[in-house]
């Protein structure tokens, strides 16, 4: 396994983890967490064996967002060609064929939350706190959370709070939809794994289109989008997992799935 300078990458029973390292500036991101970010992601999107992914943070916080002291002798063009490729590297992530859990241990602000929105699932520990506040930097957020934020929840709160740049709570995260749970800071790492674990059970090519059609149609009207959950939809029947799926059911047995 490749060791990294500002993340902690490992594997293990199918599962990834990502695990973002600068404690000592609250794993704030800078251009180099996110080129390793990169040689992750390829490694995941050629990887058959892992179905799961996990990102987290080491120490006290998830990400505290960009790394402002990187970022404050940037010109225009390099905030923008460092913009692009953080961005990429999100969509890459938001688009991982498998699906990726975020387990937020503590601050996710600014870019921090941007990598968790990225994210298919949240779970956050008690305490932790979210939020958006780069507007009190100047600046708005800008690796898709002005974007991916009033998508997931009301536009009205998304507005709410990337303009008072408030730190939003577990429990107000969990209340607007924004996290799937809030558990203790000790049940975090196990209650993610349980629940890759459980996802990984299922059919993995199914969770793989599911993802593509949830991810692809929610950028789409209605009908377009249904439309092309028929044409993928499709594909599975002549899947060996599907038949195995339905044998099993149907000779009253578990499924054994082979990601085929
Ligand atoms: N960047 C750099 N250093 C950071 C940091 C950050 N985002 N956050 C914390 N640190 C550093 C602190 O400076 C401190 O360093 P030392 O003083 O020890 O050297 C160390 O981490 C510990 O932090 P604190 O002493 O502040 O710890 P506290 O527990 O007192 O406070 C806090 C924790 C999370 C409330 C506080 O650190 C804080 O407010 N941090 C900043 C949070 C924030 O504003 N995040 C948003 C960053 S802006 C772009 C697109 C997007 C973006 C940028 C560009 N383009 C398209 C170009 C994204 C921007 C952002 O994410």
């Amino acid at each position: 396994m490749t060791e990294y300078e500002n993340i902690l990458y490992s594997k293990e029973r199918g599962i990834a983890y990502i695990v973002f390292n600068r404690p000592k500036v609250l794993n704030a991101l800078n251009r180099t967490v996110f080129e390793e970010l990169k040689e992750i992601l390829d490694d995941l999107y050629a990887d058959k064996e892992t179905l799961a992914v996990i990102v987290t943070g080491h120490g006290k916080a998830f990400v505290a967002g960009a790394d402002i002291a990187e970022m404050r002798q940037y010109t225009p063009g390099e905030g923008r060609e460092f913009g692009i490729f953080a961005q990429e590297q999100l969509n890459r992530l938001e688009n991982l064929p498998k699906p990726v859990i975020c387990a937020i241990n503590g601050y996710a602000l600014g870019g921090g939350l941007e990598v968790a929105l990225a994210c298919d699932i949240r779970i956050i520990a008690a305490g932790a706190k979210v939020g958006q506040p780069e507007t009190a930097l100047g600046i708005f957020p800008g690796f898709g959370g002005a974007q991916r934020l009033p998508r997931l929840i009301n536009p009205g709160n998304a507005k709410y709070y990337i303009y008072t740049a408030e730190h939003i709570s577990a429990e107000r995260a969990y209340e607007m939809g924004l996290v799937q749970e809030v558990v203790t800071l000790e049940e975090l790492m196990p209650r993610c794994k349980a629940l890759a674990e459980k996802i990984m059970a299922n059919g993995p090519v199914a969770i793989r289109l599911a993802k593509q059609a949830i991810n692809e149609g929610l950028n789409m009207g209605l009908r377009p989008a249904l439309q092309y959950d028929a044409e993928i939809f499709g594909a599975l029947f002549g899947t060996e997992d599907r038949i195995s799926g339905m044998e099993a059911f149907l000779a009253k047995r578990k499924p054994e799935f082979h990601n085929r």
